[in-house]
């Protein structure tokens, strides 16, 4: 096989595993990929707390080492706040922020390379929560994580922030002025189910989700990955 057709094939495969990685997110609100999530549910991820998932299943546990772990979103809605929390599966009604809430703007990839463990929490069953509030209300994704000593862990180069995303911390965030780096700092906790104002987003019409988001989110997506791909090739 020559060296043109070597690449060509390459290329093919590339975007068929783009294009395979981008399926589920033709109806789907957001996406966990990274850590390994207990699952998607495009109709159930509005359930809290884990998107119609067990919050108890650990078919895959990620070790989270202290220094910080990447989370990685694909988003198919503009202006997300996101919530990145966790609890220990002994008290799973008391979620603690990982990290201030954050405000993002853009569709596709998201990608946090760098979100702290909690050190009082190390070597036991914990569950990470990610909660989307954005134009359909809450929706959420959970994954089976344990934390672990170690320094920040390295970020897959799959966890990128599409070409549009902007984000930043949440300028009205309420939580712990310290962050749980490592302590116990994180005292302000709340509710696995965030009974907060937004639920059903009270006032506006109930899951208003533009038809078009899902499909030109893929589209998006798909562009990025190829960008990206094109240049590793
Ligand atoms: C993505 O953007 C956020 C917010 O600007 C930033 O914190 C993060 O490091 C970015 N991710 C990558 C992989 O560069
Ligand atoms: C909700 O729907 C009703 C009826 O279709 C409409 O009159 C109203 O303006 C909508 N409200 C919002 C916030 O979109
Ligand atoms: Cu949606």
């Amino acid at each position: 096989m020559t060296k043109g057709r070597l690449q060509l094939s390459k290329s093919i495969r590339s975007v068929c595993l783009a294009v395979a990685a981008a399926l589920p997110l033709a109806n789907a609100h957001f996406v966990l990929q990274i850590p390994t999530s207990l699952g998607f549910s495009d109709i159930n991820e509005v359930q809290a707390p884990c998107g119609g998932f067990d919050i108890a299943s650990r078919n895959k546990v990620t070790n989270w080492p202290i220094g910080g772990y990447p989370i990685g979103v694909v988003s198919t809605h503009p202006n997300a706040h996101w919530q990145i929390r966790a609890a220990l599966l002994e008290n799973t009604e008391e979620f603690v922020d990982l990290i201030p809430n954050i405000v993002q703007d853009g569709l596709g990839n998201f990608c946090l390379t760098r979100v702290p463990g909690i050190a009082d929490w190390v070597g036991k069953d914990a569950v990470l929560q990610v909660v989307q509030r954005a134009v359909d209300g809450e929706l959420y994704q959970c994954a089976a994580i344990k934390f672990v000593e170690g320094a920040t862990a390295s970020v897959p180069g799959n966890c990128r922030n599409g070409s549009s995303v902007v984000a930043s911390i949440d300028p009205d965030y309420t939580g712990p002025a310290t962050l749980p780096t490592g302590g116990s700092a994180a005292t302000t906790t709340t509710t696995g189910a965030p009974a907060s104002t937004s639920t059903g987003s009270s006032g506006t019409n109930k899951s208003v989700h533009p038809p078009m988001l899902g499909l030109l989110a893929t589209v998006i997506y798909l562009f990025d990955s190829l960008f990206d791909l094109s240049g590793v090739l």
